[in-house]
């Protein structure tokens, strides 16, 4: 049910020769973002997806806001966490996800989402790295503790935080104290966050040094680009690392990435909803 232009179908079938061509493609590495789940209803977070009530994302997803209210970072994100569980992986983490299974250790997703859909979808979780930590992970605060908590899925963390206080738009946001939010239940004294990465926050080394590995020990042969604006750094800079070394580049994008000329044989630019396109592309 996808309109397949001539254009389309011809290099839909340049790059399946491409990838089943173990002599040309062995190793795939992906780096997905927003758009991955924009066909589950999670918004993106450019344009108006980028919005929260009159908060943009980029403004609550720092150490400072969360330090200087906590109340309402923690309202945001419970909002986020109860969006993404109430969401369905879609045919695009589908696709990955048997991609995954098919590629094995030949096969790597630099993850920049934080929804949990691409292990509900059912990918390989030794092919996924949350670059970008998830909304599921919890931190102590607390310096000298080191309480992390993983596959929470609570629904609402604390009473405080359950939408049904302050998730219709037109409530005012009610504002939180300290004690109405989420603490840790090791140290009982620690402040609990999400274990998302934020902007200026470092990457977890782990992560970077398995993306790195994977490259330097493989050689990636085709990236996959995924609903992503490669606004993000350092996640972004993977793509120039893969083309740097040769290897060919597919976009998946309901808008057309200037930044690649399709006239080359090194690239594909696939326009449209990636649930619908990754499909295709990957049968
Ligand atoms: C770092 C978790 C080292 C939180 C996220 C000044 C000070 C400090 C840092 C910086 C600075 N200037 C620049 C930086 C670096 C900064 C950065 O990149 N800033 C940007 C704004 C320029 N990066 C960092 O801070 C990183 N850390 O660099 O540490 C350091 C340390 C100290 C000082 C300097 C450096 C950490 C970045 C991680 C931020 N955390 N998420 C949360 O989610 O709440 S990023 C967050 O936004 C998401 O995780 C995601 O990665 C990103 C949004 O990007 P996309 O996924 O691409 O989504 P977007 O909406 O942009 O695009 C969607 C795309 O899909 C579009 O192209 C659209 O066309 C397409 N699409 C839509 N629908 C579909 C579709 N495609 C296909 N099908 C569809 N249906
Ligand atoms: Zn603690």
């Amino acid at each position: 049910d996808v309109d397949i232009s001539a254009e389309m179908s011809s290099s839909l079938d340049r790059f399946h020769r491409f990838i089943t061509d173990p002599t040309k493609c062995k190793t795939i590495l992906a780096l997905v973002g927003a758009g991955l789940s924009a066909a589950s209803g999670l918004p993106t977070f450019r344009g108006s997806g980028g919005y929260w009530r009159k908060y943009n994302s980029i403004d609550l997803a720092t150490p400072d806001a969360f330090y200087s209210n906590p109340g309402l970072v923690w309202q945001f994100y419970a909002h986020r966490r109860h969006m993404a569980l109430n969401a369905e992986p879609n045919d695009g983490h589908n696709a990955l996800a048997k991609l995954s299974h098919v590629k094995g250790i030949n096969f790597l997703t630099i993850s920049q989402n934080v929804d949990g859909l691409s292990q509900r979808g059912g990918q390989d979780p030794q092919t996924l790295l949350e670059f970008h930590g998830s909304l599921f992970e919890l931190q102590c605060t607390e310096f000298s503790c080191s309480y992390v908590e993983k596959n929470n899925f609570e629904d609402p963390l604390t009473g405080s935080l359950d939408l049904q206080n302050f998730g219709s738009k037109n409530h005012p946001l009610p504002s939180l104290e300290i004690d109405q939010l989420p603490h840790c239940p090791r140290c009982r004294k620690g402040l609990l966050r999400p274990g998302v990465l934020w902007f200026g926050e470092s990457l977890p080394l782990q992560a970077v040094d398995k993306a790195d590995e994977f490259i330097v020990r493989n050689g990636v042969d085709l990236i996959l680009v995924i609903g992503t604006s490669r606004t993000i750094w350092p996640a972004a800079s993977y793509v120039d690392i893969v083309k740097n070394q040769g290897g060919k580049i597919a976009i998946f994008n309901t808008e057309r990435d200037e930044l690649e000329s399709s006239e080359d044989c090194n690239s594909w630019q696939f326009i449209g909803d990636c649930a619908k396109t990754l499909p295709l592309a990957l049968a």
